[in-house]
C-alpha cells in the first residue's frame, strides 16, 4: 500500500544532548513502527548528496557543515500516511513556529539545528531509505 513508510533522522545536536532515548520512545508511542535503524555520521560529501536538493539555498554550505558535525540516527518507520503525519509529529521547520508537544518544539534549538528530519513526500522518502539501508537491514 502507498504512503506506509518514511524516513527520518535524529540530527547531530539532538544526539550530542542525549535526546535520541526521548525521541525514539515518542515516535514508537505516536504509532510509528521502527523498520530499520542505525547509528552513523554523514561525511560533508553524503550530506551534501542527501540534500542536493537545497543547493541552490543560502543555507546549504551551513546545512552541509551541521549535518555531517556529528553522529546522527537514522530510521525506516511505517505507519498508515506516514510522511504527513511525521511531519506533524515533528513540527515545523523553524521552532520557534511549531506546535505545542512537537518533536521539534520539545528538542529543536534553532531552524538549522532543528532535532529531528522527515521526508517530504512517498517517493522521498523511499529515495533516503534507500540512501541508508540496504535490503538486508530492513525487516
Ligand atoms: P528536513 O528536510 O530536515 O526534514 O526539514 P524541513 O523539510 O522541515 O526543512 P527544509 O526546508 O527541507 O530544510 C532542510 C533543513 O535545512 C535546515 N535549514 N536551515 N538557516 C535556515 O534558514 C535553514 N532553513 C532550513 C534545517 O535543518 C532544515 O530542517
Ligand atoms: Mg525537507
Amino acid at each position: 500500500m502507498a504512503g506506509t513508510k518514511t524516513f527520518t533522522m535524529i540530527k547531530p545536536d539532538a544526539f550530542a544532548d542525549g535526546n535520541s532515548g526521548a525521541i525514539i520512545k515518542m515516535i514508537e508511542e505516536a504509532g510509528f513502527k521502527i523498520e530499520a535503524m542505525k547509528l552513523t555520521r554523514l561525511s560533508a560529501e553524503s550530506a551534501g548528496a542527501f540534500y542536493a536538493v537545497h543547493k541552490e539555498r543560502p543555507f546549504y554550505n551551513d546545512l552541509v557543515a551541521y549535518m555531517s558535525s556529528g553522529p546522527i540516527i537514522a530510521m525506516i518507520l511505517s505507519k498508515e500516511n506516514a510522511v504527513a503525519d511525521f511531519r506533524t509529529f515533528i513540527g515545523a521547520t523553524n521552532p520557534a513556529e511549531a506546535a505545542e508537544g512537537t518533536v521539534r518544539k520539545l528538542f529543536a534549538k534553532s531552524i538549522e539545528a532543528n532535532a529531528i528530519h522527515g521526508s517530504d513526500s512517498d517517493e522521498n522518502a523511499a529515495i533516503e531509505g534507500a540512501f541508508f539501508f540496504s535490503q538486508l537491514e530492513r525487516v
